[in-house]
């Protein structure tokens, strides 16, 4: 971490930038929502608001701290001279914003080091739900919180009674896959929960409103803030066969229903190659 970098004074600035952006994205959301373009597949969308939720994040950042970096979900990559990188999600949960599913947030992270997941030491983050305007935040060694009350992720006795969030990518050969894990993980849980949103799933970890969760292919900006306040709410967060959380999978719980759950994961292969695109991820 550079020498004199304070995580309260980030918390603070992450908390302010997610909750202008959330404002913008609440107050400027049309009775019809379109789709202004695709990324990875037909059914991966990006919207006017996604572009104008990050536009402004970037341009606060560029006035307030302009020697850091910038890695954000719909822009380019901005570099730094401070050695630290902002992590952008202007909207997570796309598709729910999208549809006017009430499960979608703006997503802010700070982190020291390579903008990689599973390399970078996570700063500070806030995560702001749009629609209900609960926010979570996070500091390094300074916990976590929602709405100013203190975050303790907790869990049950065992997997059986488990309710555990998850999420499916963009691609068909993907889902295809995750339909083949989540076949060995349903009949285990107490239930599933797919709510649309990483970031807030993992804030729901974070304060025990969901015990467990899994997701592979979450993007570094899915992940930046919400696993930062479910680890700093005592939350395991973490990959598979001793990784890192990231893209080839993130898994979040309270000890020890959470090592089963990696476990299980595990003897899946649910981090697993997959076969050859097969569609248009349609
Ligand atoms: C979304 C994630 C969600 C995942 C979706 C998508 P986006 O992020 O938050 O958990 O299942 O496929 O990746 O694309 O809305 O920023």
């Amino acid at each position: 971490m550079p020498p004199g970098t304070d995580v309260e004074e980030l918390r603070a600035l992450a908390r302010s930038l997610a909750c202008e952006a959330g404002d913008l994205v609440r107050h400027g959301r049309p009775a019809r929502v379109e789709v202004a373009a695709t990324k990875s597949t037909a059914v991966d969308p990006v919207t006017a608001m996604d572009r104008a939720s990050e536009e402004l994040l970037r341009a606060r950042l560029a006035a307030e701290r302009p020697d850091d970096a910038i890695l954000g979900e719909e822009g380019d990559d901005v570099p730094g001279t401070s050695g630290l990188t902002w992590v952008l999600d202007p909207i997570d949960g796309t598709v729910n914003y999208l549809y006017g599913v009430a499960s979608y947030a703006v997503s802010v992270a700070v982190v020291a080091g390579p903008p990689d997941p599973e390399r970078w030491i996570a700063l500070a983050g806030c995560v702001h739900s749009v629609v209900d305007g609960r926010t979570w935040t996070a500091a390094r060694g300074g916990g976590a919180e929602r709405d100013g009350i203190p975050l303790r992720a907790s869990g049950p006795a065992s997997l059986a009674e488990s309710l555990v969030g998850t999420g499916f990518g963009y691609s068909a050969t993907r889902r295809q896959r995750q339909a083949e894990v989540l076949l060995r993980v349903l009949p285990r849980v107490r239930d599933i929960r797919r709510l649309g949103a990483a970031a807030i799933d993992l804030c729901l970890v974070g304060e025990g409103a969901l015990d467990l969760y899994y997701e592979r292919g979450l993007n570094p900006w899915d992940l930046a803030a919400g696993g930062l306040v479910a680890a700093e709410a005592g939350a395991w967060v973490g990959g598979l066969h001793g990784r890192a959380a990231g893209g080839a999978m993130t898994v979040a719980g309270a000890a020890p229903v959470v090592t089963e759950l990696v476990r299980l994961l595990e003897e899946a292969d649910a981090d697993g190659d997959e076969a050859p695109e097969v569609g248009a991820g349609a």
